[in-house]
C-alpha cells in the first residue's frame, strides 16, 4: 500500500522497447514529474546513499572493454599493480566510514574470479569491511555460483556487474566476452542470495534506442537489481573511446528518470562522470530519482568530486545522507 492507502502498482518486468522509448522521450518536465512522483512514493525518506570505491587490484586486465583504463590492450597511464593488502583496504574502509559512507565497494581488474589466494584475500577483505559496520560490495568480473556462495558466506551484501549497454551495442564495445556471460554472472549472484548492482554507461556512441534497450534488459530482471548505477563515460586517454563527445547532461537526466520510473524501488546511482557535471546538473539528476553516489575523490582509476564538495552540494539542496543501520540503532537506545 502507498501512503494514501492505494495499492502500489506491481513492479513490471515486461516493458517493451517502444514503451520505454515513449517514457524516455516525454517532454522533459513531464518526465521529471513522473519520475519524481515514483521516487517520493517509493523512497519517502529521500536519503542519499554514499558509497566509496576502492580499486583493490588495478590494471593489467586481459579483457578489451573499449571504455576501460585498466585493459592491458590499451595504452593508458594506468600500470598494472599488485593486489592491495588487507590492512590497507581496512584503513581505506575505516576512513570512508568516518567520512560518512555506508557502503564500501571493492573493484578488481579481473576477467573472472579464479579460486586461490587472491580470491581468499578478497573474502578476508569482505569480512573485515563488514566488521566495520559497512555494507560490502565487490566487482570482480565473472563469478560461478559456488564463488558467489562463498562471497555470501563471507558477508557480502552486493555484487556489481554492469550490463553496460544494449545487447546489440555490446559487441562493438567488448569482444572478449558476451552479453550472455554478463547475464549468467548476475544469475549466479542472485542464486547465492546477494543483492544485484547492475547498470550501464552512456556516451559510448550508442543510440537512444540502445540506452532504452539496456533499460528494458535491466528492468526485465526479476527481481529488479537492488541498485542501478548509471555512468557517463569517463573518456580515458589511450582507450578507443577517448575522442567521443561528452555526454549531454540532459541525456543523463533522462536516463536516470527513465530508470527510476521502470525500477521504482531500486537505488539509482549517479555514478562515473560527476567530475564533469555542474552542481545544477547533478541536482537535476537527484530530482529525477538518483539516490546514491560514489563518494570520495577517486573512482577506480579516475577522479571524482572530493568529499567536501559533495557535502556542500548535499547541504545546499537539503539532501540527507543515509545513515548506517548500526548508527541508527545506537541513536534509538
Ligand atoms: N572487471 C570487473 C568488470 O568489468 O566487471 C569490475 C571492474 S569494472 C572497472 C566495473 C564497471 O566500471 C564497468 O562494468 C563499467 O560499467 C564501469 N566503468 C569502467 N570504466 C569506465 C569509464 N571509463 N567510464 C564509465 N564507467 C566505467
Ligand atoms: C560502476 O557502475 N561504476 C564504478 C563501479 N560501478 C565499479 C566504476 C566507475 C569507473 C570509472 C572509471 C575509473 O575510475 O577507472
Ligand atoms: Fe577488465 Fe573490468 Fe576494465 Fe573490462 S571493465 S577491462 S573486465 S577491469
Amino acid at each position: 500500500m502507498s501512503r494514501d492507502g492505494q495499492t502500489a502498482p506491481a513492479l513490471r518486468h515486461d516493458y517493451s522497447l517502444a514503451e520505454v522509448r515513449a517514457i524516455h522521450d516525454l517532454p522533459l518536465f513531464e518526465l521529471l514529474d513522473r519520475a519524481r512522483r515514483v521516487h517520493t512514493e517509493n523512497h519517502p525518506d529521500g536519503r542519499v546513499q554514499l558509497c566509496t570505491l576502492l580499486s583493490v587490484k588495478t590494471g593489467g586486465c586481459p579483457e578489451d572493454c573499449g571504455y576501460c583504463s585498466q585493459s592491458s590492450r590499451h595504452k593508458t597511464s594506468v600500470k598494472p599493480e599488485a593486489m592491495l593488502k588487507v590492512e590497507d583496504v581496512v584503513a581505506a574502509a575505516r576512513r570512508a566510514r568516518d567520512q560518512g559512507a555506508t557502503r564500501f565497494c571493492m573493484g578488481a581488474a579481473w576477467r573472472e574470479v579464479k579460486d586461490g589466494p587472491a580470491f581468499e584475500r578478497v573474502l578476508t577483505m569482505v569480512r573485515e569491511v563488514k566488521a566495520l559496520g559497512l555494507e560490502a560490495c565487490v566487482t570482480l568480473g565473472m563469478v560461478t555460483e559456488e564463488q558467489a556462495r562463498r562471497l555470501k558466506e563471507a558477508g557480502l551484501d552486493a555484487y556489481n556487474h554492469n550490463l553496460d549497454t544494449s545487447r546489440e551495442h555490446y559487441r562493438s564495445i567488448i569482444s572478449t566476452r558476451t552479453f550472455d556471460d554478463r547475464l549468467r554472472t548476475l544469475r549466479n549472484v542472485r542464486a547465492a542470495g546477494i543483492s544485484v548492482c547492475s547498470g550501464g554507461i552512456i556516451g559510448m556512441g550508442e543510440s537512444i534506442d540502445d540506452r532504452c534497450r539496456l533499460l528494458v534488459e535491466l528492468s526485465s530482471l526479476d527481481p529488479h537489481p537492488e541498485s542501478v548505477p548509471i555512468n557517463a563515460l569517463v573518456r580515458v586517454p589511450g582507450t578507443p573511446l577517448e575522442a567521443l563527445p561528452p555526454v549531454e547532461p540532459i541525456e543523463l537526466v533522462r536516463m536516470i528518470a527513465t530508470a527510476r520510473i521502470l525500477m521504482p524501488r531500486s537505488r539509482v546511482r549517479l555514478s562515473a562522470g560527476r567530475a564533469e557535471l555542474s552542481r545544477e546538473a547533478q541536482l537535476l539528476c537527484f530530482y529525477a530519482g538518483a539516490n546514491s553516489i560514489f563518494f570520495g575523490d577517486r573512482l577506480l582509476t579516475t577522479g571524482n568530486p572530493d568529499e567536501s564538495e559533495d557535502e556542500a552540494l548535499l547541504r545546499a539542496a537539503g539532501l540527507v545522507p543515509e545513515e548506517r543501520v548500526e548508527a541508527l540503532s545506537a541513536c534509538a537506545e
